[in-house]
């Protein structure tokens, strides 16, 4: 349906040239970021959206080629696009997160984003990158094999990009002022979406369900996005199973299930066979939700598949496919790990074996006493914060790669620590109340150009444990291990696999586990490392690594564009 935009699309390649380097450009969108009213759930409200669209517009390109996105801000509120999972080699500029490569655009500003394609090949997405504002202005960006070669697997039938979204009543806007004036936990959201539908089993909304109509015998490739603000997500379709063959942009080795768990921040494809018996069948998705009294949507969005010829006057009562408990952390953790790289001659794994820097990171909800003169309406009475290595990273007022590039002083600081201030056991089921406070600051961690990092990112038992999405821009890692508990580093690496380790750009950290990644800095830049979970980030769960020049000029950053956006 999307796909015959695909030769306007092709008709109109030119070239770009970058640094006296010429790219073969496949596309240049012209982006309008507006208000638009839209109904969902029995009311209508005005959001956020890229050209009136919701879910926004797709990018359609091939593997290795450049993309240029005009963007203009006509809302009422400052804006940011970041191109979730596009490493942009040597170009943070435009990469998109508020006050770590940019400022953001204000209402009536402009700035064209060049977006620069490598490795990646499947699916990623794109989002708006400050406050909340991604709740509504997101969309898929599809990358196909480049001309001349094809997909590792079986040509698909059909393609169909999923994207799950998260759906408030209310204002986001509201929802994300509240939660930071009182402490306490946001509301929840009043429903999940697929392609921006609620879905049947919410109200006023069955004539809306996205349905995908496909022939007895095919077979359909499902580009699936978790585009929630704040929940990881089962998904699975009744009476047919499900073939990952690809993640954030990688293709894996096929792994079929009967569900998937899929992150915020995450992308898989999954190849469906239309082989049951003709009819309508449910697609269903619900959260996973591992935090004890932590509150959450527990509603149910569906999709259906529709075979065709089917009587549709024929009563046939939909039924929803089986989907693990909410708090099913096996569940979760037995999909999540079972991923793996493809690791073939043409998409080979490049682990790396020698590790020149380790991290060992905490993340971690926190709660802080109450001060004079706050709400507080955090766990026993504290303000909620949330960490890494105890410290909730406060965004600055300029962007980091700015105060980088022209060396202004006192925007940040160079020493987010390689290890946890004080170490504790993260993950037993009592802890001390005084861990539970954080220090707020605005620390970084700098690499030279080729180090080999790893990185073990341990969850805690601290106010509440559960699972964090945990994502890095700038670069695919390799995630070599997991586990639950507390990593044991004399053990834990024993059990490494340094062979066909799946290569994501966002990592589920299980509740009260740990996961370890490693990948190779080779991308200068202002990086940002955060939680998926965007209360999380408004909490503070991130900080930022640079990554520095090489010696000779094609590993260095590429100068600025002129019209970045001003503070
Ligand atoms: C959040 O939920 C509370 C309790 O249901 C309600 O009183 C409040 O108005 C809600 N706030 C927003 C912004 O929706
Ligand atoms: C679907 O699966 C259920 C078991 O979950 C089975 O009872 C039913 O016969 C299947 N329906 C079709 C149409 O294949
Ligand atoms: C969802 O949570 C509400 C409130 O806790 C509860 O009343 C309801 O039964 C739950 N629904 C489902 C489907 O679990
Ligand atoms: C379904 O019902 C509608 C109205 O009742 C009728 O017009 C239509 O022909 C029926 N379709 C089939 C395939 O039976
Ligand atoms: C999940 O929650 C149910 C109650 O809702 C509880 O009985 C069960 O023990 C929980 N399971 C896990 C694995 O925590
Ligand atoms: C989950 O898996 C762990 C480790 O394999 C096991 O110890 C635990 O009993 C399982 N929990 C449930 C609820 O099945
Ligand atoms: C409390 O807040 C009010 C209004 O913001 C301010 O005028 C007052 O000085 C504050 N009091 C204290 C003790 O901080
Ligand atoms: C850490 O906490 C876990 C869970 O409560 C417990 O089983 C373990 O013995 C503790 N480890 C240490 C070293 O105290
Ligand atoms: C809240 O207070 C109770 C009573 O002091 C304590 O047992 C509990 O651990 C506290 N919870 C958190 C998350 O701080
Ligand atoms: C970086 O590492 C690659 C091998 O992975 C090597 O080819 C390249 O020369 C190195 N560059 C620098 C500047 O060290
Ligand atoms: C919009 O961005 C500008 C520039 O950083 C900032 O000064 C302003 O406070 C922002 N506005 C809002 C509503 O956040
Ligand atoms: C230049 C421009 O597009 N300005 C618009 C920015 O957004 C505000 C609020 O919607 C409009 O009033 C301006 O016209
Ligand atoms: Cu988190």
């Amino acid at each position: 349906m999307q796909q015959k935009n695909m030769h306007s699309i092709l008709l109109s390649l030119w070239f770009i040239l970058i640094e006296g380097v010429i790219q073969l450009q496949a596309s240049h969108y012209h982006w309008v970021v507006t208000e638009a009213p839209y109904t969902r759930l029995c009311g209508t409200k005005s959001i956020l959206t890229v050209n009136g669209q919701f879910p926004g517009p797709t990018i359609y390109t091939h593997k290795g080629e450049t993309v240029v996105v005009e963007v203009v801000n006509r809302s009422k509120h400052n804006i940011t696009l970041h191109w979730h999972g596009v490493k942009q080699p040597r170009n943070p500029w435009s990469d998109g997160p508020e006050y770590i490569t940019q400022c953001p655009i204000k209402p009536g500003g402009r700035f064209t984003q060049t977006v620069i394609l490598s490795l990646e090949e499947g699916t990623l997405w794109w989002h708006a990158h400050n406050e909340w504002t991604r709740a509504t202005v997101y969309g898929a960006i599809i990358i196909y094999p480049k001309p001349g070669t094809f997909y590792p697997f079986q040509k698909p039938d059909l393609e169909v990009p999923l994207l799950l979204g998260e759906w408030w009543k209310r204002d986001i806007f509201e929802i994300y002022e509240e939660f930071r004036a009182t402490g306490g936990s946001p509301n929840v959201s009043d429903a999940y979406t697929i392609n921006g539908q609620p879905g049947d089993l919410y109200p006023c909304s069955k004539a809306e369900t996205f349905k995908v109509r496909v022939q007895y015998g095919k077979t359909i490739l499902l580009r699936i996005i978790n585009a929630a603000v704040n929940q990881i997500l089962f998904l699975a379709i009744k009476n047919h199973s499900i073939t990952l063959v690809g993640t954030d942009g990688e293709y894996t080795k096929p792994f079929t299930s009967d569900y998937i768990t899929i992150a915020p921040g995450e992308t898989m494809d999954v190849l469906v066979h239309a082989n049951q018996l003709p009819g309508r069948y449910y697609m269903a998705a619900r959260a996973y939700s591992s935090g004890i009294n932590v509150d959450f949507d527990n509603t149910t969005t569906t999709a259906v598949i529709e075979y065709e010829g089917v009587n549709l006057n024929a009563s046939s009562t939909l039924s929803l496919p089986y989907l693990p408990a909410y708090n099913d952390t096996n569940a979760s953790y037995s999909f999540t790990s079972s991923l793996r790289s493809l690791a073939s001659k043409d998409h080979p794994v490049n682990v790396p074996l020698k590790v020149n820097h380790r991290i060992f990171s905490t993340v971690s909800v926190n709660a802080l006493p109450c001060p004079a003169n706050r709400t507080c309406e955090g766990i026993n009475g504290t303000r909620f914060a949330a960490s890494m290595n105890n410290i909730s990273f406060v965004l600055p007022d300029i962007d980091i790669l700015q105060a980088y590039y022209y060396h202004i002083k006192g925007v940040y600081g160079k020493k987010f620590p390689k290890f946890p201030p004080l170490p504790f056991n993260y993950t037993a089921e009592f802890q001390d109340l005084a861990l539970e406070v954080s220090k707020h600051s605005t620390q970084v961690r700098i690499f030279k150009f080729n180090s080999t990092i790893e990185i073990v990112l341990q969850g805690t038992n601290l106010v509440a444990g559960l699972d964090h999405p945990m994502h890095i821009h700038g670069q695919s890692f390799y995630v070599v291990g997991y586990g639950y508990g507390n990593f044991d580093k004399n053990n834990d690496p024993k059990n490494y696999n340094l062979v066909d380790p799946p290569l994501q750009n966002t990592v589920i950290v299980p509740r009260n586990g740990w996961a370890t990644i490693r990948f190779k800095a080779h991308n200068p830049g202002v990086w940002y490392v955060h939680c998926h979970l965007e209360r999380h980030v408004t909490w503070g769960m991130m900080t930022t690594l640079i990554v520095k020049d090489g010696k000779d000029p094609e590993s260095q950053m590429l100068p600025p564009p002129p019209d970045m956006p001003p503070c």
